[in-house]
């Protein structure tokens, strides 16, 4: 439902208090990054002591309850990586959630499931071609893995099960292309054939998790690198933000994901596919960054298959997009009726590029597993 300026802020007005947050409402804007969840910045006027007024802002987001179907026990996860981080590595800055009166870091009402944080000032990149800021992304990320290198895991909802299962991304993909409820799949058919001709390619570390030979880690599982927060003036990182799919999960879906979004020539979503594909020196830059992190704790069979794990993580998103533009778009936002068919042919002809550039990954991931060791 689409709701005027006036209503949103209403709503967003009531939702602050039930926050118990203080002060007068000031005013609102969209932040428009996310394909999934609605987020705003509300600002409110605070007195600052001194009888002058000052601008106090806070994020609030709505949790998209489609994706998210246990909204409850995501926010429960929330809270748990986030003490933990913040207990065991006290100068670490981290989210901080904000309480109803019944104690609760939600709100669900009748439109919506809503939580309310901290903002910090900062900046996000969606695209960037500075190898300092993107290296800093691959510290941030390695960092936050090493962090929760000692959680159990056991404490953790699956927020959505088989996220990155790219078995069941392609069987979800092939019951979409049976269903066909839009009558789209005769226009998708390239690009569905040769999805499915990398399909056991694509599947490789799923297949390895499940034979055990790659080990389960606590990851983040959304490592696209506007989720890591940076310092204005210096670009240093400040937090990795998003944590709705920290779950079990293996290294590489942390690795890959950041690649294939941080390392495309092109936007996730740009409307020519042939501008699409590997940066090498962004991936150099990313690799160096993770790697100086993580290198030490890495198996044999983890390093050898991070190069690949940034073509399995595209290959399962285009089936991601694929299968929603097939269904009638239900889970990802878009701006227009073809967005997702965009992202899938883009995600598409970045997953080529990486195979024709495999050997190129392979080298630098060894090079830098090698001498961070
Ligand atoms: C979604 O909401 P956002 O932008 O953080 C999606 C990711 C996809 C990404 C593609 C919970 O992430 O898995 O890689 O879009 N998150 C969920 O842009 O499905
Ligand atoms: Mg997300």
């Amino acid at each position: 439902m689409k709701h005027t300026n006036l209503e949103t802020a209403k709503r967003l007005q009531r939702i602050g208090s039930a926050f118990c947050i203080p002060g007068p409402f000031f005013s609102y804007e969209e932040i428009k990054m996310g394909n999934v969840n609605h987020t705003y910045k509300v600002n409110y006027i605070r007195d600052d002591g001194s009888g002058m007024a000052q601008i106090k802002s806070y994020l609030v987001q709505r949790v998209n309850t489609y994706a998210f179907q246990h909204p409850v026990e995501l926010m429960q996860n929330i809270d748990r990586v986030t003490e933990y981080i913040r207990r065991t590595y006290p100068d670490t800055p981290c989210l901080h959630f904000h309480h109803t009166a019944d104690r609760k870091n939600y709100l669900m009402d009748e439109d919506g499931f809503w939580r309310l944080s901290n903002y910090v000032p900062s900046v996000t990149f969606d695209t960037c071609d500075d190898a300092a800021v993107i290296r800093s992304a691959g510290e941030a990320f390695g960092d936050f893995q090493m962090m929760l290198s000692g959680f159990d895991a056991e404490q953790l909802f699956y927020t959505i099960p088989d996220f990155h299962n790219t078995r069941s991304r392609y069987a979800q993909l092939k019951a979409a292309v049976e269903a066909d409820p839009c009558g789209r799949v005769a226009e998708v058919r390239e690009e569905i054939d040769w999805l499915l001709s990398v399909e056991d390619q694509a599947c490789r570390l799923t297949d390895m998790e499940r034979s055990g030979e790659l080990p389960l880690r606590v990851t983040h599982n959304d490592t696209k690198i506007n989720n890591v927060l940076f310092d204005e003036a210096t670009h240093k990182p400040l937090v990795v933000i998003d944590l709705d799919t920290v779950m079990p999960g293996l290294i590489g879906h942390d690795f890959g994901d950041a690649i294939r979004f941080a390392a495309n020539f092109a936007a996730e979503d740009c409307p020519n596919p042939e501008e699409a594909g590997l940066d090498l020196n962004i991936f150099w830059a990313f690799t160096e960054g993770f790697l100086s992190k993580m290198a030490p704790s890495l198996t044999q069979n983890e390093t050898d298959t991070l190069a690949l794990s940034s073509f399995s993580l595209a290959c399962e998103l285009s089936t991601r997009f694929l299968a929603d533009y097939i269904m009638g778009d239900k889970y990802f936002k878009i701006k227009h009726a073809r967005h997702n068919l965009e992202r899938t042919r883009c995600q598409i002809a970045l997953a080529k590029d990486m195979l024709l550039k495999m050997n190129a990954m392979n080298a630098i991931v060894r090079e830098c597993a090698q001498r961070y060791r």
